[in-house]
């Protein structure tokens, strides 16, 4: 992890020396921010771009194409792949903001891990039919709580707390 800072020792220097002074003073009120932020923003990608990309494989795609609504034929199938669709944007966000791959494809993992057990639970008969039909129906709703445990176990980033929290990575890389 730290040979990172040894490869570019001019901007990385900065940029923890820079952190460690902006987050020893970050106050509880601060962090609360930082972390209801950053999920508000995460969830609303989700929920706008994911209703969006569902609507078109699900609603707009059967319609136009012809193709069937896997959500009938192929309810567990279909339940992976709204998932897949919910956590896109979600992801496409996380990066765009400035977060490492490594929290981004952790907590795509979440959500899509969530999923397929979900369908796995279905497949031994501990989920319903009907209550896969729940899940599909449910939109981002699960997706969006799962998305609060991943950051759960990832407090100290998403609270600011590590100086690695969504802008700043982007900010001191084009600082150069
Ligand atoms: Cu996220």
């Amino acid at each position: 992890m730290d040979g990172t800072r040894v490869a570019t020792p001019s901007r990385a220097g900065t940029d923890t020396s820079a952190a460690t002074s902006a987050t020893a003073h970050l106050g509880v009120g601060s962090q609360v921010w930082h972390f209801a932020r950053h999920y508000l923003e995460m969830c609303a990608a989700m929920c706008i771009g994911g209703v969006l990309l569902n609507t078109l494989v699900f609603v707009v795609g059967p319609a136009q194409l012809g193709y069937p609504d896997l959500r009938q034929h192929y309810p567990g199938l279909a339940l992976v792949l709204a998932a897949v669709l919910f956590t896109l944007p979600m992801a496409a966000w996380m990066r765009i903001r400035g977060m490492a791959w490594g929290p981004t494809v952790e907590m795509s993992g979440a959500t899509v891990g969530l999923a397929i057990v979900v369908v796995a639970l279905s497949g031994v008969g501990v989920v319903s039919a009907s209550g896969l039909h729940a899940w599909l129906n449910a939109s981002c709703g699960p997706w969006c709580v799962v998305m609060i445990v991943a950051m759960l176990f990832r407090l100290p980033l998403y609270t600011g707390r590590t100086g690695h929290q969504m802008g700043d990575r982007r900010h001191t890389t084009h600082a150069t």
